[in-house]
């Protein structure tokens, strides 16, 4: 069933390089309501946990070392079409091939520094909600 959410979190760089606030004004702007919001540090082991899928590729030690190298904000985010709008908005996974005008574009290092996380589908939004939210840290 297609849902409205979706999930996502700035990465380490994003908030090293002072582009929080940034972000999060350009999500506002693209019309996403913000339903839930934290500040946190991924242990190695919730990293793990949720780049699971991601488990086999060659990258995967290196993806939990970054997430976990320094805060990150997480959110749960509202919109029609939300999963596809915010993976438009956020870009390509390497910002050499992010379109103009993308999050990732303007504020993503590299492949792996790539600024923001955005879910892929509506499971896997809900799945990643989820994980990092209890039904109380959600406002209606
Ligand atoms: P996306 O985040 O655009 O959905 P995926 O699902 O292919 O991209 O990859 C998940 C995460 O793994 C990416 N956000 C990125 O941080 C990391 N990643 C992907 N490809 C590489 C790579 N070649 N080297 C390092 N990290 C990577």
């Amino acid at each position: 069933m297609a849902t409205n959410r979706t999930f996502t979190m700035l990465k380490p760089d994003a908030l090293e390089n002072g582009h929080t606030g940034k972000i999060i004004d350009m999500i506002i702007q693209a019309g996403f309501q913000i339903k839930a919001m934290k500040l946190t540090q991924l242990t190695t082991e919730q990293a793990q946990k949720f780049y699971e899928v991601h488990a086999e590729r060659p990258f995967y030690g290196e993806l939990v070392e970054y997430m976990t190298s320094g805060p990150i904000v997480a959110a749960i985010l509202e919109k029609d079409n939300a999963v596809a709008d915010f993976r438009t908005l956020i870009g390509a996974t390497d910002p050499a091939d992010a379109a103009e005008g993308t999050i990732r574009r303007y504020y993503a290092e590299s492949k792996g520094r790539n600024a923001v996380h955005g879910s892929d589908s509506d499971e896997n939004a809900a799945i990643e909600g989820e994980f990092h939210f209890s039904a109380s840290e959600i406002v209606g």
